[in-house]
């Protein structure tokens, strides 16, 4: 299929990621989209990111500066999660039950508490079923990037590399939060708690790296500050030491250095500059420009170290229809794609 295809015309998104008709069995790259955001507490849409990107990412053109014609290695468009977006639609109205409850009492009804129980094992299902999707992806020798959904899409994925490299990993965290919260309103797989669940595993990641990360509880900063895998290149401090004349090029070099050989990436889109990302759930001013995390993207590419996977989450499409949010999204995810297959990482 790709061999006969005209990289200069524009393509169809049906036609595959990028426009690119790429078949599973000649591609390097799996890309699985997780429609999921039953969690989401502040905005909502992000279920419905995966699709926008998709839809938007034809107009991308191929050759790239650093990645040349990383795309002939071949991105698939795998759909196999999208049923999870049934049993999202079906919770999240509990789910809102639930937090607006919470957000005017503080306090859950036996019913409501009883909500919030059928949210937890809905949820649970959700990890449960990413992580057999990415357990049988990987041992079919692709490797594998995610597309959410909000940050709680990637936890089976990263459960699943947690046990497969005992933890002999690290992960590059893209965020304005750090996602630390010992579950959040009572959900066990919030969004807010990726990191604290992925850093609680029996085979925990070797080290977390948080970048651009600008609003936080108390709590979350003193478990970042003191647990001993955790790094955290505060928004605010990265901003300080670029005012006073660092290079970005300098941060860079120092956020790669914190991590160990093999690199897992999380990111979320509100790690950016919400300029960048308006319709995500959680935007905060302040955070990366496009250009530095494509430029922080293409250090580690070029470092030496070993991109393992990635996920891309919280992108979600504008209401009144504008494609800007998926338009940056798709992307970020082309270089993404273009990084890891580059890589030579062995799962
Ligand atoms: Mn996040």
């Amino acid at each position: 299929m790709m061999e006969s295809f005209d990289e200069g015309l524009t393509g169809s998104y049906k036609n595959g990621l990028f426009g690119i008709p790429a078949k599973k069995a000649e591609s390097k790259v799996v890309i699985a989209p997780v429609p999921w955001d039953t969690t989401t507490s502040y905005g909502k849409g992000t279920s419905k990111g995966p699709q926008a990107i998709l839809q938007a990412s034809p107009q991308i053109d191929l050759f790239d500066f650093d990645l040349e014609n990383s795309w002939k290695k071949g991105y698939y468009w795998d759909d196999a999660l999208m049923p999870l977006e049934q049993l999202n639609n079906r919770v999240r109205p509990l789910s809102e039950m639930v937090m607006s409850q919470l957000e005017e009492s503080g306090q859950l009804s036996p019913e409501n508490r009883q909500l919030q129980s059928e949210v937890n094992s809905a949820c649970k299902s959700m990890v449960g079923q990413v992580y057999e999707f990415s357990k049988k992806t990987v041992e079919s020798g692709k490797l594998l990037g995610l597309v959410g959904g909000d940050h709680s899409t990637p936890e089976g994925y990263l459960k699943l590399l947690s046990e497969r490299l005992q933890g002999d990993f690290g992960i590059l965290h893209i965020d304005a939060h750090h996602d630390l919260r010992v579950s959040y309103q009572g959900f066990d797989h919030s969004h807010a708690s990726i990191m604290h669940n992925v850093m609680s595993l029996p085979q925990s990641p070797n080290s977390l790296v948080q970048v651009g990360i600008r609003d936080f509880s108390q709590q979350e900063y003193n478990y970042s500050e003191r647990h001993p895998k955790i790094k955290t290149f505060w928004d605010r401090k990265l901003k300080a030491e670029l005012f006073a004349g660092k290079t970005w090029s300098d941060c860079c070099s120092e956020i790669i250095a914190s991590l160990p050989e093999r690199v897992y990436v999380s990111f979320d889109i509100d790690g950016l500059s919400p300029e960048f990302c308006p319709s995500t759930g959680t935007p905060v001013p302040g955070g990366l420009s496009y250009d530095q995390a494509v430029y922080l993207l293409a250090s580690l590419g070029k470092s030496g170290k070993t991109l393992i996977g990635f996920d891309l989450n919280e992108v979600a499409p504008s209401s009144d229809g504008n494609e800007w949010d998926a338009n940056v999204g798709c992307r970020l995810l082309f270089q993404l794609c273009g990084w890891l297959a580059e890589s030579d990482a062995k799962l």
